[in-house]
Parts: structure tokens; C-alpha cells; sequence
């Protein structure tokens, strides 16, 4: 049976990839930081195979402690502090998890494998932000990095440095440059969630209005479901490498409304839609879509889920969660 270790369990891609590597037979280990982690009964009533331990990828003994006792054959560093907007308020503490806390579970890993004599996978969660800056159209892997806030300079960081760690004691380690992806279980802070959220709560009257940030910002959005399976794919490779993980396809925040609104039924979204200054960013990356051709011919991965099914079944979920409340109320 085949082991692994999962940082940022409870988070949206940690529950993802922890049902299909349990899918696939793994015996799976999560990271859980935090003496009574919140977040700990979704995780049992989602992915209740998962054997937990603790962590946190600011303690490097943690990270020692968590490898030796799940011995795995992957590890998939997803854990980070990933909103954007709060890496601005948070600089020194994005930096140590999310630059910081990947030189620790690389270091972690590095130690492990010496000490028992065995080779290890890991997957590093680099993203998109990375690119930053719009100079090349769609990006790929080659495409010059120019970060935009503390927290894509820190994923840059963490990117170099497992390439470093590849590079420097041949180490097994992947990096997945992943474009934004979304699902049901993205947290209510991220602007497909925060719009989908909203539009089930508008129709069933328990929000008036929807107050937001840039409009004109664009992205390429995929489903979290898919994404997790390229991150699998990537660690079954006989070499490691990095990989862009995306759609292909652009679309604007406007866009995203256009589609949540219809799908509870209201075709103009406009009146319920505010600008609110505090949601702006202080240097906003404008426009972002990737190239995932490698990804295609080396991983044989592809998107499953477009744009429009993804943002549906967001909507149906929250609108489902909702009428589910006011039944048992009832
Ligand atoms: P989430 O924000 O949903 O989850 C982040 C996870 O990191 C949570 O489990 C959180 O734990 C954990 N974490 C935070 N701080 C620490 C710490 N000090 N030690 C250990 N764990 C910690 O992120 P996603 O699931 O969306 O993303 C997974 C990874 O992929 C992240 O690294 C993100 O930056 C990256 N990424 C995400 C993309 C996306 O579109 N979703 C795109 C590209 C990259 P807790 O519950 O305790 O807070
Ligand atoms: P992003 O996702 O910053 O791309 O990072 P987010 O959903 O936060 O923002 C996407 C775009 O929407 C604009 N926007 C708003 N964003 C939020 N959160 N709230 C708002 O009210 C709002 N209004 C407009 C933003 O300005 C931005 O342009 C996500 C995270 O998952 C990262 O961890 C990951 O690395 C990248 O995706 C790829």
C-alpha cells in the first residue's frame, strides 16, 4: 500500500486529492495544525480515512515528527496561507509559511530520506501568481516570473527552492505552477465562492447586496477536482519537473456574475453588484491564463470541468446548502 502525506488538508485541494489517493488505495496522512483545528469534523465527515497528525510547517521538528511516522512515498506540500489580499496585511507571516514553511518540508524531507535510507516524492504548490505582471500570452512554464504581492513573491521563493532541492541533491521533487481552481468547498474569502455565495443567498432573501473589488480582473479558472489529479500525475512521473496546470480559457469577474445570477434566475446582476475600495488590490494582476501543453503531452492531463459547469455547481451547492437550513428549520 502506497503512503502519503498531505500538508493544507483542510484545506480545498487537501480534501480533494486526500479521496483520490484514498480512491486509489493510499494510505493517506494530513497535516493539521492547531491544538483543536476547527476544521477537524469536515475533515472527519469528508475524508474520514485520513489519519491526522500535527503540524506546521513553521516547526521543522513537527515536520520530522509527521514523516517519520507516516513514512510516505509522496508528500504534497499544499499547506500555505494562500489569500492574496491578506498577504498585504500579513507580509512577515506569509512570508515564513509559505516561503519559509517550504524550505522546512523540504529540509524535513531531505533528513527523512537520508535517516531512512528511502526516496520520497514531493509536490511543491506553486502558483500562478507567480506570473504576476502580464509579459507573455498564455504563460508556460518558461515564462519569466514578475510576483505582485508578499504572497507570490513568497510562492516564487518556495517555487526556486524546490527546484534547487531537485537540482541540488536530486531529489524527487515537482512543482505544479496551478492556475486558480475552485469548487463547492472553496472558502467564502476567494471571489468564485464570495460570488456564488452571494447569488443563493440574494435569490432566497438573505443578502441585499454584493460588494466587491475589481471587475475587470481575469482569470482562468478550473475545478479543484481536476487540478488535484494532475498533482498526482506529476509524482508518477520517472523524472520530476514543473507543470502549468490550467484551462486555456479566460474569463472577467463580470463574467463570473453573468453565470451565478442566471443561475438562480436573475439575468441582471447589476443592482445587487457594488465597488467597494477596501477590495481593490494595491498592485492587482490583471489578466492571467496559462499554457498547459506540457502538462498535455507529458501527463496526458486535461481539464474536464469548463468554466460555466463549474461555476453552476458552485451555485447549486450553496443554493442546496440553504434550502437544506431552511427545511430543517422548518
Ligand atoms: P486553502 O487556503 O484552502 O488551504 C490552505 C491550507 O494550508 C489549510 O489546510 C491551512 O490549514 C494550511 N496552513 C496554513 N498555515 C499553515 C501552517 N503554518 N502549517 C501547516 N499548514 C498550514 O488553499 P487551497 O487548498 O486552495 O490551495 C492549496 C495550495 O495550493 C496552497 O499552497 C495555495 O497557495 C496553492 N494554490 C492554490 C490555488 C487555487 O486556486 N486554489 C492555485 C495555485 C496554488 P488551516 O485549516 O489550519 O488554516
Ligand atoms: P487570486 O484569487 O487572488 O487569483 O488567488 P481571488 O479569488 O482572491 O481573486 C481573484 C480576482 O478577483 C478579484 N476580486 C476579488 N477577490 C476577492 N478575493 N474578493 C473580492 O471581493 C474581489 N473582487 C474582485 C481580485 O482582485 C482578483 O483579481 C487565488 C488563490 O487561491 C491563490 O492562493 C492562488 O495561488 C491563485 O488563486 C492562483
Amino acid at each position: 500500500m502506497r503512503r502519503a502525506l498531505i500538508t493544507g488538508i483542510t484545506g480545498q485541494d487537501g480534501m480533494y486529492l486526500a479521496e483520490l489517493l484514498l480512491g486509489k488505495g493510499y494510505q493517506v496522512y494530513g497535516l493539521v495544525r492547531g491544538q483543536n483545528n476547527p476544521k477537524l469534523p469536515l475533515l472527519a465527515e469528508v475524508v474520514p480515512g485520513v489519519t491526522i497528525l500535527t503540524g506546521d510547517l513553521l516547526d521543522l521538528s513537527s515536520l520530522m515528527s509527521a514523516l517519520t511516522a507516516a513514512q510516505p512515498d509522496e508528500v504534497y506540500n499544499l499547506g500555505a496561507i494562500s489569500l492574496v489580499a491578506y498577504s498585504w496585511e500579513n507580509a512577515r507571516l506569509t512570508t515564513d509559511v509559505t516561503a519559509g514553511g517550504v524550505l522546512n518540508i523540504l529540509e524535513a524531507t531531505r533528513l527523512y530520506e537520508h535517516q531512512a535510507g528511502t526516496r520520497v516524492r514531493f509536490y511543491q504548490a506553486s502558483s500562478s501568481e507567480m506570473f504576476g505582471k502580464v509579459q507573455q500570452v498564455p504563460q508556460s512554464e518558461s515564462t519569466r516570473f514578475w510576483p505582485r504581492s508578499p504572497y507570490a513573491v513568497a510562492k516564487a521563493f518556495g517555487h526556486h527552492m524546490t527546484v534547487t532541492y531537485r537540482e541540488s541533491y536530486d531529489m524527487h521533487a515537482s512543482s505544479g505552477i496551478l492556475f486558480n481552481h475552485e469548487s463547492p468547498r472553496r472558502g467564502p474569502e476567494f471571489v468564485t465562492r464570495k460570488v456564488s455565495l452571494a447569488a443563493a443567498r440574494i435569490k432566497a432573501g438573505l443578502q441585499e447586496q454584493l460588494m466587491l473589488g475589481n471587475l475587470d480582473a481575469r482569470r482562468d479558472w478550473g475545478f479543484a477536482g481536476d487540478y488535484v489529479e494532475a498533482m498526482w500525475r506529476m509524482l508518477q512521473q520517472d523524472q520530476a519537473d514543473d507543470y502549468v496546470i490550467s484551462t486555456g480559457r479566460m474569463h472577467s469577474i463580470r463574467d463570473l456574475l453573468d453565470v451565478a445570477f442566471t443561475e438562480v434566475g436573475i439575468t441582471d446582476w447589476a443592482p445587487f453588484v457594488k465597488v467597494d475600495p477596501r477590495f481593490l488590490r494595491r498592485a492587482e494582476v490583471d489578466a492571467l491564463v496559462g499554457d498547459s501543453t506540457k502538462a498535455h503531452r507529458q501527463l496526458g492531463w486535461w481539464p474536464r470541468i469548463d468554466f460555466t459547469e463549474l461555476v453552476q455547481m458552485m451555485v447549486r451547492a450553496d443554493v442546496d446548502t440553504i434550502t437544506s437550513a431552511r427545511t430543517a428549520v422548518a
